[in-house]
């Protein structure tokens, strides 16, 4: 039987939580009276909404307010929660990495120790259930080069960890800084590709006043943000030709890539155009040798399937130039059953549904095609054969 892996699935460990429990800026865990649940709190977006209620609370008003971030359920952190999550919906592995905003707030003094704990603890936890789990590391982005390359040799020792999982700030200054050169060669050369996942979003002025007051919830950022964010990040490194300095460097977009696979025809039409690119100041268009977005897609870059839809899922295969470059994921645990109608947490998700019935429904029922998307090409692209 084909496996089912799950590449894009996150946890945060009871260490993680803690940390964000005794913090006071976001990403944070906070309580609120009447709420069941903890509220984790980890986006820009959800600021304006956390604010308010501290202001309501200092001022002793109630104005009924939607409470800000997502309940931290034992989805988050709980591993036994993870595997009845597998079962319930025939994953046979997953491939677990911290959620975001990994270690990306911590000061660099401590995220070196705090990256090597979370990665052993990651590790330790997929030891525990031989051939089911395996792990991207974090890495200490916020410490010195040596810290964050011995982060990096640490987590190639680790017998589970199949890659890193990565932000797009880099270093502070986005993906496509120079200074992040030595740590994408090193990830190349040690076999460790990159998962690289959105959370900063775009400005929260974007989406107007009433996103701040919370009248429409996570949409625009976590639909519209989020992929985004991964398109610019991805087209910066593109422009500042990362993937010729490193060929080697193996990088799985989140989210299908964004809404790379619409907009690369627009994004390589616009180099071309480009005046200053053009001439002999930037001098970056050589029509014939230039590596194009396209050749990029089809060489460097692999997208999971996390799109939701079979239009999305087609485009996402065209771009990707064929169906064994994409990977099933599911983003547990977020975007869980909500409300009476759709289902218990501890059931099936109808977000899975819809990620599963994508595939099916963009590759037509093609059984081989279908099989490689829901689980071998990830075997095959992350070594997950052999326990
Ligand atoms: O719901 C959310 O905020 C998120 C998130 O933060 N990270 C993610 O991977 N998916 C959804």
């Amino acid at each position: 039987m084909p496996k089912v892996v799950d590449i894009h699935t996150h946890m945060y460990p009871p260490e993680y939580i803690r940390l964000l429990k005794s913090r006071s800026a976001i990403p944070l865990v906070r309580s609120f009276p009447g709420a069941p649940d903890p509220r984790l709190v980890l986006l820009s977006a959800e600021v304006p909404l956390l604010e308010k209620h501290e202001e309501d609370q200092q001022n002793q008003k109630d104005e009924n307010l939607p409470l800000p971030g997502r309940p931290l359920t034992r989805h988050f952190s709980s591993l036994d929660q993870k595997l009845h999550f597998m079962d319930t919906h025939g994953i046979d592995i997953s491939v677990v990495s911290l959620a975001n905003p990994w270690l990306d707030f911590l000061p660099g003094s401590e995220a070196g120790d705090i990256a090597q704990s979370i990665n052993n603890e990651f590790s330790e936890m997929c030891a525990r259930h031989p051939g089911r789990l395996y792990f991207f590391a974090a890495l200490p982005l916020t410490s010195p080069l040596p810290t964050i390359q011995s982060a990096i040799t640490h987590a190639s020792s680790l017998p589970h960890c199949r890659g890193i999982i990565l932000g797009t700030s880099g270093l502070g200054a986005g993906l496509d800084d120079p200074s992040l050169l030595p740590i994408l060669t090193l990830l190349a050369s040690s076999n460790l590709p990159i998962f690289l996942h959105p959370h900063y979003g775009l400005p929260n002025s974007v989406y107007g006043p009433r996103a701040a007051q919370g009248e429409y919830g996570h949409v625009l950022p976590l639909a519209l943000g989020f992929p985004v964010e991964t398109t610019i990040a991805l087209a910066r490194m593109f422009l500042a030709g990362v993937f010729e300095q490193v060929p080697d460097l193996k990088i799985i977009l989140a989210h299908s890539g964004g809404t790379l696979p619409f907009l690369a025809g627009r994004i390589e039409s616009c180099i071309l155009h480009d005046g200053y690119l053009v001439s002999s100041e930037g001098g970056r268009v050589n029509r014939t040798e230039r590596r194009t977005l396209w050749d990029v897609l089809r060489t460097q870059i692999y997208l999971d399937a996390v799109v939701y839809s079979a239009v999305g899922l087609r485009a996402a295969v065209e771009a990707a130039g064929g169906a064994d470059r994409l990977m099933f994921g599911t983003d547990h645990p977020f975007f869980p059953p909500v409300g009476g109608e759709a289902g218990d947490e501890d059931g099936e998700w109808e977000s899975v549904g819809l990620n599963v019935e994508a595939v099916k429904g963009g590759l037509d029922g093609d059984d081989e095609k279908v099989a490689g998307v829901m689980g071998e090409n990830a075997v095959r692209v992350l070594r997950l054969e052999g326990e």
